[in-house]
């Protein structure tokens, strides 16, 4: 049952059952009506209270419902919330824990509203690419104001229900009372109390909406969302939705919110924001790992090496309240990573984001040690040394010698297997990459790296102690680059040919950015470090040397131009200056290679580059699937949104794969391999067979 109904004395209680945030599914949304009928039809019931079992009030509309003929059946929504409140007999809704989307709209139908404190209060619809399409965008205007509403719609972030209680008078704010003791004992004796009044109740709809300068502070919410909303539609018709209201009155409002809404809903935007939505959430669930695997304790953690990386990954733990041991070889190095640590969040001071008492506390929870035996109560230790197997070996074999049974040990390891690694041990059963993406403190993104021997309960360990660090997790089997950097790899190989072929760096750049990219290739590859992505190169030439390459990159790198930090890569930088200058020198030197290997330059269009590099990501991402490298399409995704820059407006490689469809995914790449360099095309056979079904990768 998704939704009980209950009578006590005179007081008909309607609870949303229907786990695990009560979404407002059908059954749940015909539960409500069919309890709503049977309380009029009862005259033994004086009033009514709506609540939520379990914990929340209600989360909302069912997402998984949207785009399926479901949503639409009635009772939808607004017929519920209109069910409630034009009830002759006083509906009382009582929220704790989470009210959010579709569950405040309901509770703004209700006649009163009690709230216990601490209750996250939201209208979260605009995260999802949608607006508020149950009378949101009319009712929380007339509850709590224009302006503070408007901000919470348009922002989508959770207030806590005391902060909206003492909004203005009891009569203007949202709720009628917050009950610090018992809500369900309060709902029932205020249920009583309004029961025995003369109506008719209060209705939200009824209200007006006050504001000294309606218009004024419209036009200025829009000039504020305008850079927010460049890529999505939903904030500006947000704001469109409550002037509507504003301009022409409740119902005229309420019914261009319903044309917002559905319009809305079938966005390639919204779908791509609901994907991430369940993405994130997907991620953590392993398919073989049962959700109560038990997991082991982590209350102290140990770093190895106080490097940029190693310090980044301290910070997190530290930032979690985890106390850290960091371990370096030599005091200076221990010294300098300490004080990098200090800057850090001194940084955040000075923005606001940290206290100033706060930074000392955190300092306080490293330990720093040049000795591995200050390792030996550690129950999680992240290696985040010199990346070569040899001082892996090391590490990992020393770490074999010092820590307590059970401790997990984790390489922060990007492209080494992991396999080998664990092999260095005797517990190879206790060993995981935990993959952090630099900079470590800021990064959502964690790779977890899942060797043949990692034991199901180390996974389920890092995976929730990931949540508690912040990060979005994703499971890696073991393979050269993991899931991102073997993807990113096939991606630049493509960026690189196409300077061969015709196109320059800035040209690539524009392209991959005007589709939404943050960094196009070779900005990013200044950043980073050409001499990075050089080493590694050296290191492919000598393990595949049937695979075929553009050596432009080696020639860049040739004449000392890293990037950045040697004032040149691909680009040309001032001192001081991070805008990357088109570099004739570099430009000639392509042309040159180009004549040199015998290339005939040509024109390339600004689709065909962004083509061949998405869809190289794509290719190589369907690789990765069909051989569990990845557990599905949804895992890729997030490590693109998460780690890579990948315009989240568009849901990550694999989600846009099926927007563009995988009939023209392959289509395209089989019109690549046909081009010279086209040998860097092998079609992974998924992308084939999901065409000729007629699926995509998420269905
Ligand atoms: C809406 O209301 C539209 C209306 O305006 C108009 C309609 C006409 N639906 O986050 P958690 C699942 S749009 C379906 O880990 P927490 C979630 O997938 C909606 N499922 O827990 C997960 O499933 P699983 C506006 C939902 O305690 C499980 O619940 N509402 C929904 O950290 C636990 O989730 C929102 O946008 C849903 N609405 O946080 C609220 N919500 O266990 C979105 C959650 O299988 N939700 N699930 O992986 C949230 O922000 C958080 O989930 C919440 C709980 C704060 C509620």
């Amino acid at each position: 049952m998704a939704v009980d109904y209950t009578t006590h004395d005179g007081v008909a209680v309607i609870t949303l059952n229907n786990p695990p945030v009560n979404g407002l599914g059908l059954a749940t949304r015909a539960g409500i009506v069919a309890g709503m009928e049977r309380a009029q039809n009862d005259p033994a019931i004086t009033a009514i209270v709506l609540t939520g079992a379990g914990k929340a009030f209600s989360g909302g509309a069912d997402i998984t419902e949207f785009n399926s003929p479901k949503a639409m059946q009635e009772p939808t929504l607004a017929t519920v919330i209109k069910t409630v409140e034009n009830s002759a007999k006083p509906v009382v809704a009582a929220i704790h824990s989470v009210a959010m989307g579709g569950g405040l709209e309901l509770a703004l139908g209700a006649h009163y509203r009690l709230a216990a404190p601490g209750a996250q209060i939201a209208l979260p619809e605009v995260k999802l690419g949608i607006l508020p399409g149950a009378g949101g965008t009319q009712r929380l205007p007339r509850a709590i104001g224009l302006e503070a509403a408007l901000n919470m719609i348009v922002t989508g972030a959770p207030v806590l229900s005391e902060k909206l209680a003492h909004h203005g008078l009891a009569q203007s704010g949202l709720f009628d009372e917050l009950v610090e003791g018992d809500l369900g004992q309060a709902a029932l004796a205020f249920a009583r109390k309004v029961g025995a009044q003369q109506g008719p109740h209060p209705k939200v709809r009824e209200r007006k909406i006050e504001h000294p300068n309606a218009e004024g502070f419209i036009q200025f919410a829009r000039n504020s969302v305008a850079g927010l909303a460049k890529n999505f539609p939903a904030p500006l018709k947000c704001i469109d939705a409550v002037e509507a209201g504003v301009k022409n009155g409740f119902d005229k409002g309420l019914a261009f919110e319903r044309e917002c809404f559905v319009a809305l809903v079938q966005t390639p935007e919204s779908r791509a924001l609901r994907h991430a939505f369940f993405g994130e959430r997907a991620a953590s669930k392993i398919p073989d790992v049962p959700a109560d695997t038990p997991v082991r304790e982590i209350a102290r953690v140990g770093v190895i090496g106080a490097g940029t990386m190693g310090g980044g990954i301290a910070m997190n733990f530290i930032n979690a309240g985890i106390p850290v041991t960091l371990l370096e070889t030599k005091q200076e190095a221990l010294d300098r990573g300490l004080a990098t640590i200090r800057k850090n969040y001194e940084a955040n001071v000075k923005k606001g984001k940290l206290k100033p008492e706060a930074l000392e506390a955190r300092m306080a929870l490293i330990t720093p040690t040049l000795s591995y035996d200050d390792l030996k109560n550690a129950d999680l230790i992240v290696e985040a040394v010199f990346e070569e197997l040899g001082v892996k070996e090391q590490v990992f074999r020393r770490l074999d010698e010092i820590a307590r049974p059970g401790a997990i040990l984790a390489s922060n390891t990007s492209t080494l297997d992991v396999n080998r690694i664990a092999a260095f041990t005797k517990r190879p059963q206790d060993v995981v990459g935990m993959h952090f993406f630099s900079p470590a403190n800021v990064m959502k993104l964690l790779e977890v790296v899942r060797g043949k021997e990692t034991a199901k309960d180390v996974l389920a360990t890092v995976m929730k102690l990931a949540k508690k660090i912040k990060k979005t997790a994703v499971v890696s089997g073991v393979c050269d680059g993991f899931i991102g950097n073997r993807m990113i790899e096939q991606y630049i190989r493509q960026a690189l040919f196409m300077l061969d072929e015709g196109a320059l760096p800035a040209q690539v750049d524009r392209a991959i950015e005007k589709f939404g990219f943050a960094m196009g290739p070779f900005r990013m590859s200044d950043l980073a470090g050409n001499d990075i992505g050089w080493a590694i190169r050296k290191r492919r030439y000598q393990e595949y040397p049937e695979m075929q390459y553009s050596k432009i990159a080696d020639r860049l790198c040739e004449t000392g131009r890293f990037g950045q930090k040697t004032g040149g890569g691909w680009y040309d930088y001032k001192a001081g200056d991070r805008t990357a200058y088109p570099s004739k020198r570099v430009d000639e030197m392509i042309v040159a290679y180009s004549k040199d290997t015998g290339i005939a330059r040509r024109k390339i269009g600004d689709e065909e580059i962004v083509e061949r590099l998405v869809f190289a990501l794509v290719n190589e991402g369907a690789k990765i699937l069909e051989e569990g490298i990845a557990s599905k399409a949804s895992d890729i995704d997030m490590v693109y949104l998460t780690g890579y820059g990948f315009p989240l407006y568009r849901g990550g490689p694999m989600l846009y794969a099926d927007t563009v469809g995988l009939y023209n995914v392959e289509r395209a790449i089989r019109r690549y391999a046909a081009q010279p360099n086209g040998h860097a095309w092998q079609l992974a056979p998924g992308i084939a067979e999901l065409a000729a079904q007629g699926r995509g990768f998420n269905g």
